[in-house]
């Protein structure tokens, strides 16, 4: 989107016209293009002007707007400005912005963040499909729970039966590899029924998930995701400039600090930094928010980046079809992945021998019965595999350095928030 001065060069009529047309609405105009000697300095097609010799109007807007483009839009330099001056400018809050989310979109900021999200999904596939990973699409409705655990949406089905909203495409997206495909992707809607009024949590995201055969180690998975981000992270600085100067303008943020091969911390060592930086911390737990953050900051003082894998997670903090270490079945073949200190992705090699499977189902409270046709799909023959999962609007939200999740969803759901 770019914006162009129009100059009404026709009659006083149309002049007349031109200002009875409410802010926003939808004009097309006829006219000369003129070059410009003093290039605009409020428009982002400085060079040029069109003289406006006829004027259309296609959609009026109503005469007065719940919240207009200028304030949704204003920069934090605006904002200092204007407090310099003792004169604060009027906020519009997120709630606000939500409500009135077709407006909110139209700021610069608001078109931008889209444009980097269409991006890191092209590039996801992209990426992946260079790697010979194909496209799957797996069901959303399914008898049980995907993840474990009571953040389900639970429906009624068809006959009496009642169905979740998956949680992730984990469940078949393993069953692709049984079902013979060596490495699959989907980018899909994900569904967590969890009480988060966080600023990362939605209850429906994109998931961009991936699966794949493995040889000889879970490596081979991280092997991917670093190929993948280290790929993606240089394609959105070199091919997202326009969009990233006009959120920095809205949103100030840093440059995201990467290593063209990612860092690679196993988790005891990630707990000996925070227990060496005072922090106290349960070793063998899911590190909480707090934890990852000052975990973040010490890996960039240290490593010089805000992008790294912590691996070898305890097996209790990770779900049911994990695969333990087989040096030490306390811990996991697992791995999560960290940008600006918060988890954007969760992977590891799971478990494909049946009674393994069911037992640890068992163990972490799910009722085998309901994922009876997932477990089964294991008794066929299945090849080591393993893969990972990401949040779209995470990886979009952390790479921009915005402070809400919502920013980075066209219109979120959040336990608050079922429409627009
Ligand atoms: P994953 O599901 O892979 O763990 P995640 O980033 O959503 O991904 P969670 O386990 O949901 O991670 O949460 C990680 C941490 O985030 C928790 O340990 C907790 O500290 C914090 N957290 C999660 N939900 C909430 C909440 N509703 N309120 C405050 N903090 C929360
Ligand atoms: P996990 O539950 O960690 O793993 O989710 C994977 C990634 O999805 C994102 N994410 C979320 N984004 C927004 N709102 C939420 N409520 C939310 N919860 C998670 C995060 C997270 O890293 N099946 C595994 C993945 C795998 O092992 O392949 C899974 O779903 O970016």
């Amino acid at each position: 989107m770019s914006t162009v001065q129009c100059v009404l060069a026709g009659s006083a009529q149309m002049m007349l016209f031109a200002l009875s047309l409410p802010k926003e609405s939808i004009v097309v105009v006829e006219g000369a293009v003129a070059l410009l000697d003093n290039p605009l300095r409020y428009t982002t097609v400085r060079e040029v002007e069109i003289q406006v010799r006829k004027l259309y109007c296609i959609s009026r807007a109503a005469p007065k707007l719940p919240i207009s483009v200028e304030d949704a839009g204003r920069s934090a330099e605006e904002f200092a400005k204007a407090e310099a001056k003792g004169v604060p400018l009027p906020c519009v809050g997120q709630d606000t912005r939500l409500d009135y989310r077709v407006i909110d979109l139209r700021t610069a900021a608001g078109q931008a963040v889209f444009r980097v999200q269409h991006q890191v999904e092209n590039k996801f596939r992209e990426y992946l499909s260079s790697k010979d990973f194909i496209s799957i699409h797996t069901p959303k409705l399914i008898s049980g729970s995907s993840e474990g655990g009571a953040a389900v949406f639970k429906l009624e089905y068809k006959n009496g039966k009642c169905a979740c909203l998956a949680q992730s495409p984990q469940l078949h997206k393993q069953m692709a590899i049984c079902g013979g495909f060596c490495r699959v992707f989907e980018v899909g809607s994900v569904f967590r029924a969890e009480d988060s009024n966080t600023h990362r949590h939605l209850c429906e995201f994109v998931g961009l998930d991936a699966e794949m055969e493995i040889m000889r180690h879970y490596f081979e998975v991280c092997d991917i995701v670093d190929g993948l981000f280290v790929e993606l992270l240089r394609h959105l600085n070199e091919n997202c400039k326009t969009e990233l100067e006009a959120i920095n303008r809205q949103y100030p943020f840093e440059p995201v600090k990467y290593l063209e091969s990612t860092l690679r911390l196993s988790y005891e060592e990630g707990i000996q930094m925070l227990k060496e930086a005072g922090t106290e911390i349960e070793p063998m737990a899911d590190l909480n928010t707090e934890a990852e953050k000052k975990l973040g900051q010490l890996v960039r003082e240290k490593y010089d980046t805000d992008f790294f894998i912590l691996y070898r997670y305890p097996l209790a903090a990770r779900p049911f079809y994990t695969m333990p270490c087989y040096d030490n079945p306390a811990y996991s073949n697992s791995f999560d992945v960290f940008l600006r200190g918060e988890e954007i992705i969760s992977g590891a090699q799971r478990i494909h021998e049946p009674e393994l499977l069911a037992k640890r189902a068992v163990e972490h409270g799910i009722d085998k019965s309901s994922i009876k046709w997932y477990i089964e799909s294991f008794r066929y023959g299945t090849p080591p595999h393993g893969g990972f999962g990401a949040g779209l609007e995470r990886v979009v939200m952390l790479f921009c350095g915005l402070n809400n999740i919502r920013k980075a969803s066209c219109f979120p759901r959040d336990p608050q928030r079922l429409s627009p």
